[in-house]
Formats: C-alpha cells, structure tokens, sequence
C-alpha cells in the first residue's frame, strides 16, 4: 500500500505537496498551497525508511536535500503547527533514524522560518507566519484573535529536541513560555478551553475539546514527559490534573453503554465526537501504562471504551471506515448525521488507537480491527493512481475527493504497518511519537537521541 501510494506521488506530483489520485497531478489546495515544498516527501520518509524502502527513502532525501530552501523568498503565509509537526517532526526523526546531519540542519532552518510567531506580548504564538516577511497574524475566525490550544501546544516535543540536537537553547525557550503561561492561567474545571488570546493572555471562547483545537495539546503533555524519560515532571502532573478534569467533566456513557468524550461550549454539552478525538484511547493507554497509580485502571478501562466507540464509528457505516464527526442523540449513537460530518480523508487516529493498545494490552481484537480497515481502504479508497479520500461513508459506492492527504503516508500506513510488527520495532519504550506519527527518540535512553556535543 505504501509502495503504491508514494509510486503514484512521484510519478504524478513530484516535489509537489500532495497528490490527487484520480486526476493524476498535484494537490494545490492543500495546508501548504501550490508552493512545491515536498510535503508527502517529508512526512513519508520516515515511514519509508522503517518499512525498509530504502531506494525510495533515498530518492526523497536527495529532493529534500537539493531543493528545500530558498524559504524566505516564500511570500506565504505557513501554519506554525503544521510545520512544526510535519517537517519539523519529520525532519528532525529521519535525522534521528540514519545521523545524516542534512536532515538536522533542513529542521533548524524550518523552525527559524516559525520563530517571529512568537514575537507576541505573552510569547504564545501566532498560529500563521509569513516565510518571507516574518510577519504573522491569527485566524480571522478563531475567537477575536485568538491562538488555538491544540497548535501552541503542540511544539513541545520537536522544539526541545531541536535544542539538544542543534545546542541552539532558542526553540526551548520558546516552549518552556508556552508552558510557563498555561501554568498561570485560571482553569475553568480544571479545564483548557482551546482559544488563548497571546495579546493579552486571557481565554478567548470557552469551547472545550479532545478533538479539533484541543487534541494534541494533551497528548504533548504526556509526551514530553515520556521524552524526557520521566524527568519533566511538570508536565507529567499538568497531564494528570487535564486528564482528571476532561475525565470527569466530558466523559459519558451512552444509553447503549458506547464511552465517548463531549465537546463543552461554557456550560453547553455537545454530544459530538470528532474522528480526530478518536486518539485519545491510545493516549490514555500510554498514560497508564507508563505510570501505574490509581488512576491507572480507570484510564486504560476508558481508553478501551473510546476504542470500542471509534471501532463502531467504524462499523456502523456502508464502507467501514468512521465519518469526521459523529453523534449521541436518542435516536443514534457513533453516527454523522449532517452531511458535512460525512466524509473521511484517508485520517490516522483510529488505527493509531488499535496500535497503542495492540502494543499495551496484546488483545488481539486490535489487530483484527486493524485488518478490517486495510481491507476497507482497499475498497474504496485505492484508485488505480493512489488513495483517496470519500465524501459519504454511508453510501456504498461514495464519491471520491481526490486527495492522497500526507499523513496517509506518515501515520495511517505507519501505525498500520507497527500494528503487525514486532514490539521491538520503534519500541514504546525509546520511542515517542510526535502527533503526526514521527518517533522521536527518548532521552537518555535511545542511543539514537544524538544530542549535541559542544
Ligand atoms: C495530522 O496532521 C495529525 O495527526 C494532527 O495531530 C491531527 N490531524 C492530522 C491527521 O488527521
């Protein structure tokens, strides 16, 4: 599947962002435009060189190494988030995995690129930035300007490590203010609403959340933790004192006993969970495994609730893979309702679940559910030139957007791929996965870490 999905890539959008299977060229609309910035290039290459792709991996390291620059002539406005987490992540695991140093430098050089977002009264980010001009600026529709949680803070694992790799102390400094400002603040609950205005400092809409604009900011906070090896213990208790909260303020049961994590709107409860929440069985997991207190038992009882829920997300459509979004009413449970909840793009967070507790619990349904998802994108997502997304899982013969997303290749067919693997490939135990499924390594542990020496 990786094979035909990167062959297709080259052949039709080399050095392009993303490919679009069905009309066999480039992807323009995607997060990073019609620039050729090599997108599928950087997020899949780890994935290559782990499923030992060598001729492939080697092909995309030239591209990366020969055409990846001249950035500050890109007059664009880049997510900092998504650069971060998919070249940055990127970049930074491949330096990782081989040592070849092109790779570290290609990263320092990106997250340069990303450094005049921070250049805010509270040091909370902006979410976009102009390559070219430096300048940067929020969403015009993200809660009178404000910054999204789930993307300043999800810098933590890739900005660290670049510090030690590099012994460039910048890009930590930048992380460790992130921290600093959401450790002062006021917690509604307990809880993180998902907009924070960085010109002031304070909340923006108290809209609560484990899928979209939350997500990933609690996953950091565990993983740095695991990074590291347990020495950051800050984050290890913001994660515990989140975690309690989310647990006890948005977890429900539905009538047929379906787990699933709300969405909060100030007091207002919204009985939608996205796809993208779907990580969080996989997250628990990991939180419990790696420390076994009193909550342990509870978080890894939810985390295979909330597997069980993305599974019937799963089951409960025509063609076997989860809408975007879905629903508990009274009349439907783990089902999309609207049509603009209806589609699915080729995304990770599912499978990324069914590998953590594949790898955490050995249960072998895991596997299984995997297995039925391979077979499902054999069906309806393979075209003859790549993958596709669908429009409508509830159809059996849905229209096809005609995109091969990046992170089909850096996550989907990864945690597919390290679902029927050996445990002992990139181990949970010196690994620690940014949130676009690049193994980072843990410090002090994987001797693959390469610090710098000065
Ligand atoms: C990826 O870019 C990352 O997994 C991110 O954390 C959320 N969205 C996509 C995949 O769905």
């Amino acid at each position: 599947m990786t094979k035909h999905a990167w062959d297709n890539y080259v052949r039709y959008a080399w050095g392009k962002n993303e490919l679009r299977p069905i009309s066999k060229r480039a992807h323009t609309g995607s997060i990073f435009g019609a620039a050729s910035l090599g997108l599928t290039i950087v997020d899949g290459l780890d994935t290559l060189y782990i499923m030992g792709l060598h001729d492939e991996f080697k092909q995309g390291r030239e591209w990366i190494a020969t055409n990846l620059k001249n950035l500050e002539d890109i007059n664009a406005d880049f997510s900092v988030f998504e650069t971060n987490i998919r070249y940055v992540g990127g970049l930074l695991t491949c330096f990782s995995l081989t040592g070849d140093v092109m790779f570290r430098d290609k990263a320092e050089e990106i997250a340069k690129k990303l450094l005049p977002a921070f250049h805010t009264p509270t040091g909370i980010p902006n979410a976009l930035v102009n390559f070219k001009t430096g300048a940067s600026k929020n969403y015009g529709w993200a809660s009178g300007g404000s910054s999204i949680l789930s993307e300043f803070g999800t810098l933590h694992l890739e900005f660290s490590y670049l510090s030690d790799v590099t012994g460039n102390p910048v890009f930590r400094e930048k992380v460790d203010t992130i921290r600093n400002v959401l450790q002062n603040m006021d917690k509604p609950k307990g809880l993180y609403p998902n907009y924070l205005n960085p010109k002031t400092g304070k909340w923006g809409q108290q809209h609560m959340s484990m899928g979209a604009l939350g997500d990933s900011f609690y996953e950091y906070l565990l993983k740095a933790w695991i990074q590291s090896a347990k020495q950051d213990h800050e984050a290890r208790e913001m994660y515990d004192t989140a975690m309690d909260a989310v647990v006890t303020h948005m977890l429900q049961t539905s009538q047929s006993g379906l787990m699933y994590f709300t969405e909060l709107k100030y007091e207002r409860v919204e009985h939608k969970m996205d796809h993208l929440a779907c990580f969080s069985g996989g997250l628990l997991a990991l939180g419990a495994q790696t420390l076994r207190n009193t909550v342990s038992t509870k978080h890894i009882e939810v985390a295979e609730g909330i597997a069980n829920t993305c599974h019937e997300s799963y089951v409960r459509t025509n063609v076997k893979l989860g809408p975007e979004s879905f629903k508990f009413t009274e009349a439907v449970e783990a089902k999309a309702l609207r049509t603009n909840d209806k589609y699915y793009i080729l995304r990770p967070e599912v499978i990324e679940t069914y590998f953590y507790l594949w790898r955490l619990t050995k249960n072998q349904k895991y596997r299984d559910w995997g297995w039925d998802a391979v077979q499902a994108l054999e069906k309806h997502c393979r075209t003859s030139s790549g993958y596709t997304g669908i429009k409508n899982v509830y159809q059996d013969d849905p229209v096809k957007d005609d995109v091969q997303q990046s992170f089909f290749i850096a996550e989907t067919l990864k945690y597919l791929y390290l679902l029927f693997s050996d445990d002992s490939l990139i181990s949970l135990d010196e690994w620690v996965y940014n949130t676009e499924g690049h193994p980072l390594p843990i410090k002090g542990v994987n001797p693959y870490y390469r610090e710098h020496q000065p």
